[in-house]
């Protein structure tokens, strides 16, 4: 076999509980952000569907875990939804909402599907986005409070823990770039919320230690690899900057415990420095994760400048860099992003040379595919080219842990179709097929190609 992986490698998918769950408001949970700005902002979201579509996993979760257990996965990455467990964001726990992480985790065990649980999914309580969110410093402690809750009452079972699902999203989509809710404009409330993010992804890793619980915690990371459109110093300044607010701000701050000198500078230079205390500085110095997760999807390519910013605009990290389109770049043309599998080689070998070869998973990776119902025959959808972007990327991993890198496991994105931030249901990205008017989900051509390369440990 050409391309053989560990016995041990985790194989599955991964999801949110708000993109699968379905709201049910019913069961006692409370609003989230998302279910508050897809009915009060829905023309946001492609054709209007709102979190109340989502896909039914609250529902069909026995069923559902079965069929992942039909496609052989030996592990599968969901959240906890905080507002479900907690519905007034601190204090009383959701007695519903416990009994269904308890079955759902028992279930995961039972049928040898090794839970990975997420705790932050881009979805903070609406009860606390009003006090702020994560601009406030009290939504850190009711984190803090949350996750400990999470810890204590599945930590006996869960073994493999994670913080936030990219902590930069809520800041940069949140705060600057008007993609999420709510939909602020402003690089310095975006940096006091990445920053507090990063101080409750701290308390949360420090709640666990405390717990001497027998797993692992860690984080799940969008690290975009940046390719700068050639060697002249300007592209590679406009690289280096892309990489330094993107990436390293993060990066660093979770795996080397401070923030890099170069951004600090230039924030002051520019006036945008959020405020951060002496004791945050000590308490990111003191913080170390077991594992690291990566979502990869696509490279970032710029180039230098074209244009002076508008010294009256909104300052951002796009004032250093321009996006470049390369001639002859791969499209996925539902998404807009370039597909480009090297991208997980030069990721792995990042995290080998300068985050010292730390154990990390690929924890998200897929093709988001519009109008997936064209490629149905015989009841099936037809996705080859799901499982050539698989082998493309694996390909690549493959060599990449032949070279050393520690790489444990890869997740897809996704298990079923599920709902998107803002594409709603456009894109499809699931080993299952979701039929929106039905709620059937039936197997995709590349969920069984998944089953054959997890019971083979690998492919030709
Ligand atoms: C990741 C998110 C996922 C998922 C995925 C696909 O960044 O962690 O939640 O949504 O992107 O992106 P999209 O759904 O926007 O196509």
């Amino acid at each position: 076999m050409a391309f053989k992986f560990p016995k041990t490698f985790f194989w599955g998918a991964a999801s949110s509980a708000t993109q699968a769950e379905g709201r049910q408001l019913g069961d006692g949970k409370g609003e989230n952000i998302w279910d508050y700005a897809s009915k009060e902002f829905n023309y946001r979201f492609y054709e209007g569907v709102t979190t109340e579509q989502t896909s039914l996993f609250y529902q069909d979760y026995h069923a559902d875990i079965e069929k992942m257990q039909a496609i052989s996965f030996n592990s599968f990455r969901t959240s906890i939804s905080w507002s479900r467990l907690i519905p007034e964001g601190t204090g009383a726990v959701n007695p519903k909402a416990v009994t269904f992480y308890n079955e759902m985790i028992d279930d995961m065990l039972a049928r040898g599907i090794e839970p990975f649980i997420n705790l932050y999914h881009f979805d903070m309580p609406l009860v606390l986005q009003e006090k702020g969110g994560f601009e406030n410093r009290e939504v850190i402690e009711a984190y803090k409070e949350y996750a400990k809750t999470c810890f204590e009452l599945f930590g006996d079972r869960v073994k493999y823990w994670f913080t936030f699902n990219e902590p930069m999203i809520p800041a940069e989509a949140g705060y600057l770039h008007d993609r999420h809710y709510p939909y602020v404009v402003d690089f310095k409330r975006a940096a006091t919320v990445l920053h507090h993010i990063i101080l409750a992804h701290c308390e949360a890793v420090k709640s666990y230690r405390e717990l001497e619980l027998e797993g692992k915690i860690g984080i799940i990371m969008d690290v975009i690899p940046v390719y700068p459109r050639s060697q002249n110093p300007a592209d590679l300044y406009a690289a280096e900057m892309a990489d330094l607010f993107y990436t390293k701000s993060v990066n660093d701050a979770i795996l080397k415990g401070k923030y890099p000198e170069k951004l600090k500078e230039v924030l002051i230079e520019y006036d945008q420095l959020p405020e951060v205390k002496n004791a945050d500085i000590a308490l990111i110095a003191a913080t170390k994760i077991d594992l690291l997760g990566i979502n990869y999807y696509r490279p970032r390519r710029v180039k230098a400048k074209e244009c002076v910013p508008n010294p009256q605009g909104v300052f951002s990290p796009e004032w250093f860099f321009d996006e470049y389109i390369m001639p002859g770049r791969r499209m996925n043309t539902s998404r807009g992003i370039e597909i480009y599998p090297k991208g997980i080689y030069d990721i792995a070998k990042k995290i080998q040379t300068e985050y010292n070869n730390i154990d990390w998973f690929v924890s998200e990776n897929g093709i988001g595919i519009e109008g997936e119902e064209a490629f149905i025959e015989n009841g099936m959808v037809q996705d080859d080219y799901r499982i050539e972007f698989l082998k493309e990327h694996l390909r690549y991993l493959h060599q990449a842990m032949a070279e050393g890198s520690n790489c444990l496991g890869y997740h897809m994105w996704t298990f079923v179709d599920c709902w998107s931030w803002g594409n709603a249901y456009k894109n499809r990205y699931g080993f299952y097929r979701m039929d929106l008017k039905t709620g059937e989900k039936t197997v995709k051509k590349s969920g069984l190609w998944f089953k054959e390369l997890i019971e083979q440990h690998g492919f030709d």
